[in-house]
């Protein structure tokens, strides 16, 4: 989609190191980490968020990247958070779907924090 910044990386025509990419989606860290590890998944094509329609392939290559992410950023054992935000309560800022990658450090227990 012509002007979405996350279909550009995807796409190629902003170049980014990617930590991982396969036909479906690419990751790369995120550009204001809220973690020692903060990576992004993100499909290859556009969907505004979560409730947009995804073929049953994508959903699963995104459930499957989130593994595969996480033991090449080395969090796989000792844990690692993920997330989707979806609007505006949640704070989404960037419309496309994308998952963050979150690890590195010992969370709080508490999984949101609220305005
Ligand atoms: P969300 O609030 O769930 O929409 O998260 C969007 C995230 O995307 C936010 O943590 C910052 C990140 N981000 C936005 N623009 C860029 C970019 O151009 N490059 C990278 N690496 N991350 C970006």
């Amino acid at each position: 989609m012509e002007d979405c910044i996350f279909c550009k990386i995807a796409g190629g025509q902003i170049p980014l190191p990617l930590i991982y990419e396969d036909e479906w989606v690419v990751a790369f860290n995120d550009a204001q980490p809220q973690a020692p590890v903060h990576v992004l998944i993100v499909p290859r094509t556009h969907h505004a968020d979560v409730g947009d329609e995804v073929s049953a392939e994508l959903a699963s290559a995104l459930v499957a990247a989130i593994p595969k992410v996480a033991g090449i950023a080395g969090v796989a054992a000792s844990g690692y958070r993920t997330i989707i935000n979806s609007g505006a309560d949640a704070r989404q800022s960037v419309p496309h779907l994308h998952v963050h990658v979150l690890g590195g450090a010992l969370m709080t227990h508490g999984m949101v924090g609220f305005a």
